[in-house]
């Protein structure tokens, strides 16, 4: 995309963003990368390097909980000295000036609340907490690493990261608000997400039927980029602040 499609794409949108009342933003693994988490699919992605059926599935972790817990404290471990990036900021600050704002994430990374992001809902659960496969109980655990078969502290069952995997349905009342907020905005735009996984892949889609203009920022092109209505191309980090 020429520099001159980017600053037309950027005009439209900023146009549109301070205009609108009720805005929706979701993201995905891009929005983090600029911090150097790693994504998960394109190069360097983690599903290119380890297989996502072994290692993000309810069947992986009955056949192999340290195999899995191996990974995500790799993850935390990895995670714990990263900071949010510009783009994180960015959305931080237009949560601050739009009446009705609504951040859906699937990262579990924790880095748009280090940005000050609070209007968030987390489709995809948090890294940095544990739940128990016994008795539920659900708690902010920020060992690093963890246990190699981390135990509930009041029923001694197997701990397990509070992320939702492939086959697991999401939180319903999480998906319900995302749902709610996505029918009720102006404008939604989709930041840094493949598109590959759903429900989230769809929401976009579903705003538009509702009658919002959707906007995309994506470093590449997604199976989305000629529905929505505005896509501009380029890092998260650098378009996002040129919003404000
Ligand atoms: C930049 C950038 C920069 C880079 N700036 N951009 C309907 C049809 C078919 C299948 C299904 C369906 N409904 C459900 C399914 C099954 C499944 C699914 O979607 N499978 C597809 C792969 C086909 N979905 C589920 O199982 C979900 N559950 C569910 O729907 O329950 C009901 C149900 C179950 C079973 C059958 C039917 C219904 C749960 C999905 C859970 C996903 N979990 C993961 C792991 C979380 C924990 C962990 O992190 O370990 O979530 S998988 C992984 O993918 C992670 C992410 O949140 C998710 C999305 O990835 P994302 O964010 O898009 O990252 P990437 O890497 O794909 O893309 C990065 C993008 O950034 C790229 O576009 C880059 O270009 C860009 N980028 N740098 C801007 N600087
Ligand atoms: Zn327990």
């Amino acid at each position: 995309m020429a520099g001159k499609d980017v600053q037309n794409g950027i005009d439209e949108l900023k146009e549109k963003l301070w205009q609108a009342r009720r805005v929706v933003v979701l993201t995905g693994a891009g929005i983090s990368a600029e911090s150097g988490v790693p994504t998960f699919r394109g190069e360097g992605g983690l599903w290119r390097q380890y297989r996502a059926m072994d290692l993000a599935t309810p069947e992986a972790f009955s056949r192999d909980p340290k195999l899995v817990w191996e990974f995500y404290n790799w993850r935390r471990e990895l995670l714990t000295p990263l900071v949010p990036n510009p783009g994180h900021f960015a959305l931080a600050e237009i949560e601050r000036r739009i009446p009705e704002f609504t951040l859906i994430t699937q990262n579990i990374d924790g880095l748009h609340q280090k940005a000050g992001s609070e209007k968030m809902l987390e489709l995809h659960g948090n890294l940095w907490w544990v739940r128990c496969t016994g008795c539920e109980s659900l708690v902010e655990d920020r060992r690093v690493p963890l246990p190699e078969m981390p135990a509930c502290a009041s029923c001694n069952a197997l701990l397990r990261p509070h992320v939702v995997w492939f086959g697991e349905m999401l939180d319903p009342r999480i998906l319900n608000a995302a749902y709610e907020a996505i029918s009720n905005c102006d404008l939604m735009l989709v930041v840094g997400t493949s598109g590959t996984v759903q429900p989230a892949a769809s929401m976009g889609v579903q705003a538009k039927r509702r009658g919002a203009t959707v906007a995309e920022v994506n470093l590449e092109s997604t199976p989305y980029s000629d529905i929505y209505h505005i896509s501009i191309s380029g890092k998260s980090g650098e378009i996002l602040p040129r919003l404000l």
